[in-house]
């Protein structure tokens, strides 16, 4: 008790399913070109993966999400809104969206606070954190799942729980890497061991 407990939670990929909202886009795009299983994938850089598939089609990749609507429309992966609604009801406790928004800025941060607005509410506005260093930021837990958050802060303030997805499954991490599978995993008990 006394501290209040700041939770950190990511967007792409922890609440807006960005991998399966790119894979249904570029398909829908280009019906005639190779695509990547959800399952297939492997490390965060969708684009980096298409481009080892084929040279040309990194920048193919790119374009879906640089494409009005793609963030706005990405669907939300099962529980992450009511998870956060409940996890910013709970007493002494401060919940922020922490979000990179990509460099194409035409229509990403718009389209992330629409999209954060229309999920979320309104008021929910207040708690958006755009960056594109998450070390800067300080908070007890970062729910991420990127592997590998770094910034010109050396020391976070955070723990980075690593949230599951298909691109970072199967990777193995430190054992002092701790993860949440998904929102059905119990987020409740990694917040109560940061709590004082
Ligand atoms: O908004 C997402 C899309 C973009 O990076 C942002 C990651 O933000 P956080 O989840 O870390 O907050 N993005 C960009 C590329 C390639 C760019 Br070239 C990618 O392959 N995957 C990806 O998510």
């Amino acid at each position: 008790s006394g501290k209040r407990l700041r939770v950190l939670v990511d967007m792409d990929g922890v609440l807006a399913d960005f991998e399966g909202g790119f894979l249904k886009k570029y398909r829908a795009t280009y019906p005639n070109e190779p695509f990547i299983t959800l399952d297939d994938r492997r490390g965060f850089w969708v684009s980096a993966q298409y481009g080892q598939l084929r040279k040309d089609l990194c920048e193919k990749a790119i374009n879906i999400w640089q494409s009005k609507d793609f963030f706005m429309e990405l669907e939300p992966l099962p529980g992450g809104v009511e998870a956060v609604k409940e996890m910013s009801k709970m007493e002494n406790t401060d919940v922020f969206i922490c979000t990179s928004p990509i460099m194409h800025y035409k229509h990403c941060p718009y389209e992330k606070y629409a999209w954060i607005d229309k999920h979320l509410g309104h008021n929910f506005l207040e708690q958006v954190i755009l960056t594109r260093d998450k070390t800067l930021i300080t908070g007890d837990v970062l729910i991420d799942d990127k592997p590998d958050i770094f910034g010109v802060e050396p020391k976070p303030t955070w723990e980075h729980i690593l949230f599951t997805a298909c691109h970072n499954k199967h990777l193995s991490t430190s054992p002092s890497q701790r993860r949440l599978l998904s929102w059905s995993d119990d987020w409740r008990a990694i917040l109560d061991s940061k709590r004082w």
